[in-house]
């Protein structure tokens, strides 16, 4: 049996991730599975989910980082076993998100290498799908932004920047770029299925890693 593949929705604040992910499952059906990073259900997805909304439930960002890394991995096993036995997988946000938050905090020593250390050896997406937008001011309208700890303005111009910056230090040859800007949600679908579509009928049985 070929095995399932990885594809990751990943990008910038409020460009449609977890809406392009629940199509694509939609339009793929039973022979997909799809999770979303932080997996609040469990119990260190509970801490985070504390963490993110209740900002008198302070953490230091080397924590709330490893917190991140460990929710990962607590689901991980389950995302292997579901890629051997040939379902594909699609992930809403992953390692990129975990190591850009953390180094857009500038934090002495939490560089992108640090920060990437904790995720080593995680499975590598067979396909990244990237949503970048231009300007994120106008994201800012859409519905809950604001709700959470990271929704500023300025911190999510540091995160812009260093998800650039993650990219140039972490090399991947399956992830693509693709602007939202201005693009409705069926425009984007239809840009980014036909990209999905091709992964999967890939046979590569090897798998890559962090
Ligand atoms: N975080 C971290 O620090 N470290 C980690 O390791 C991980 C995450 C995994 C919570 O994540 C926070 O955790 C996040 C990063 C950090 N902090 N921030 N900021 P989350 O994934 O749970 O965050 P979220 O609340 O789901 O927001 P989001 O993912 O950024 O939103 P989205 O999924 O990209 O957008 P959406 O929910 O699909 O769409 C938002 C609204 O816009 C909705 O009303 C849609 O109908 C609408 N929409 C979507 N697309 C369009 C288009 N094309 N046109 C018009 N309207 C649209
Ligand atoms: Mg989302």
């Amino acid at each position: 049996m070929t095995r399932g593949k990885l594809i990751l929705i990943e990008g910038l604040d409020r460009t449609g991730k977890s809406t392009q992910s629940e199509k694509i499952v939609k339009e793929l059906g039973d022979e997909v599975v799809l999770f979303k990073f932080p997996e609040r259900s469990t119990p260190i997805g509970g801490l985070i989910n504390q963490y993110l909304t209740d900002r008198s439930f302070d953490l230091p960002p080397q924590s709330i980082h490893l917190l991140f890394s460990a929710n990962r991995w607590e689901v991980n096993a389950k995302i292997c076993s579901l890629l051997e036995s040939g379902k594909h997988v699609v992930l809403d946000r992953y390692v990129y998100s975990g190591v850009a938050y953390s180094a857009a905090k500038q934090i002495p020593g939490m560089d992108i290498s640090w920060c990437l250390n904790p995720d080593k050896g995680l499975v590598k997406p067979d396909l990244t799908l990237f949503l970048s937008n231009q300007d994120s001011s106008s994201l800012q309208d859409r519905d809950g932004y604001g709700e959470e700890r990271y929704e500023k303005a300025a911190f999510q111009k540091k995160v812009r920047e260093t998800f650039f910056q993650v990219f140039d230090a972490i090399p991947d040859d399956n992830r693509v770029i693709v602007d939202v800007t201005g693009k409705s949600i069926e425009q984007v679908f239809d840009t980014i299925m036909p990209l999905v579509r091709k992964v999967l009928g890939n046979n590569s049985e090897d798998y890559l890693y962090f």
